[in-house]
């Protein structure tokens, strides 16, 4: 594995020869597994999950440190990677590709990277770092960088699957009584219609939507279309997750707008989709569109075309978290995240300070330099099961 790092370095600084004060070295790559356990399970159509695997990328260059997190879920099962999958492909592929490399911004990270096809999260990890490394050295703050300027983010929340509609609408309350603008319930089939019927009675005013990870077929749309009467926002993700036209299908047969999520794994899928009509709205997440500078391609393209977007969540720890705020910041991004404070989802968050949500239901985004949180690298140490490095080698002399 080192081996491999050294190679790609030595050759990568023959080619460079000395570093110019703008440019970024990537001289060390530091990545590492934690454990995390979530306040509460949390269930989706596609299962339950309280601890989680998170891989955490700590990137140097030219003396800066900066954070990325890997969204990958444990399983493959919101999207084909997983936590062990990114471990690998960062592992054998990404690190050694780029360590040692010289560039001028983390936007190039994507042609560095290009030989390796699919595995969003795991490059995101590695190039939401070098964003940081790169708003840190520049003096800025990730926002900034990434040409945002809201200096406050709107928040919603999403909730997990609840054994009964009494349940729910209590978690419902809570939320709201919290000044979250936005509630996002889970469903999937059995657990639809009469969880969000007895909400939206109790909540006349709520803005609500639901999210259903890709639980239902195109024979159910006359189940879906039910949910029209009930006002929702929009509907996420409810077919296929890799099937962009049966979603035009669908969408021609609701009032209410679908999202996608799972579909829109980069600004082409974006692309395709406001074509062909598959939705109204679009979720974008960071890992799932491989990064800071895809996502903006998705944002731009959905700005031209007049389609809102939304920052998604993946039960993140602050430095996902931290990655999101900034993102949402874009214009774009004029519908309520899935970006909710630290402590919805963790007893203690790696990050300090944690995100706190206002009591206006809104997050301050932080204006010092790079993401704005530092990591609490003392608690990280305790949280890490295994970590691996590959730091950039001197020029070897060549004959
Ligand atoms: O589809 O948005 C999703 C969590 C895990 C996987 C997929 C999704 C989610 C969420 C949680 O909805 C959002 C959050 O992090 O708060
Ligand atoms: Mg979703």
């Amino acid at each position: 594995m080192l081996a491999a790092g050294f190679k790609v370095a030595a050759q990568a600084s023959n080619l460079k020869g000395s570093v110019d004060g703008s440019r970024m070295k990537i001289e060390a790559i530091t990545l590492r597994e934690i454990r995390m356990r979530l306040k509460a399970p949390f269930e989706t159509s596609f299962g339950v999950t309280q601890d989680r695997r998170i891989l955490l990328v700590e990137l140097t260059a030219d003396g800066v440190s900066g954070w990325g997190e890997v969204t990958a879920m444990e399983t493959p099962s919101y999207n084909s990677e997983t936590t062990e999958t990114a471990w690998h492909v960062i592992s054998d592929f990404i690190a050694p590709s780029v360590i040692g490399r010289t560039i001028d911004r983390a936007s190039e990270f994507p042609i560095l990277t290009a030989h390796v096809r699919g595995h969003q999260m795991a490059k995101a990890g590695v190039e939401n770092a070098l964003w940081d490394c790169e708003a840190q050295q520049k003096g800025v703050p990730l926002y900034q960088l990434l040409g945002g300027s809201r200096k406050e983010i709107v928040c919603g929340v999403s909730l997990g699957i609840r054994d009964n509609p009494a349940a729910l609408v209590a978690k419902v309350e809570e939320e709201l009584d919290d000044g979250y603008h936005r509630i996002k319930l889970k469903i999937k089939p059995g657990k639809d219609v009469e969880f969000v019927r007895a909400v939206r009675r109790s909540f006349p005013k709520a803005v609500l939507s639901v999210d259903a990870n890709s639980a239902y077929r195109m024979e159910d749309a006359m189940l879906l279309k039910r949910l029209d009467e009930f006002g929702l926002l929009m509907i996420e993700q409810p077919l296929y997750w890799d099937e962009i036209h049966e979603h035009a299908r669908l969408q021609a047969l609701l009032e209410t707008d679908l999202c996608l999520d799972e579909c829109i794994d980069n600004s082409r899928d974006a692309a395709t989709a406001i074509e062909v009509g598959a939705c109204r709205i679009i979720n974008i997440k960071l890992g799932r569109v491989g990064g800071h500078t895809e996502a903006r391609r998705v944002h731009d393209i959905c700005s031209t075309h007049g389609i809102p977007v939304w920052c998604g969540g993946m039960l993140e720890s602050g430095i996902g978290r931290a990655h999101n705020i900034a993102m949402s910041t874009l214009p774009g991004f004029t519908l309520p995240g899935d970006v909710s404070a630290s402590r919805r989802y963790w007893c203690e968050d790696i990050i300090e300070p944690e995100v706190t949500v206002t009591a206006q239901g809104t997050i301050q985004v932080p204006e010092s330099p790079g993401l704005g949180y530092s990591a609490r690298s003392k608690l990280i140490d305790q949280l890490t099961v295994r970590a691996s490095s590959w730091k950039a080698s001197l020029a070897l002399p060549t004959c």
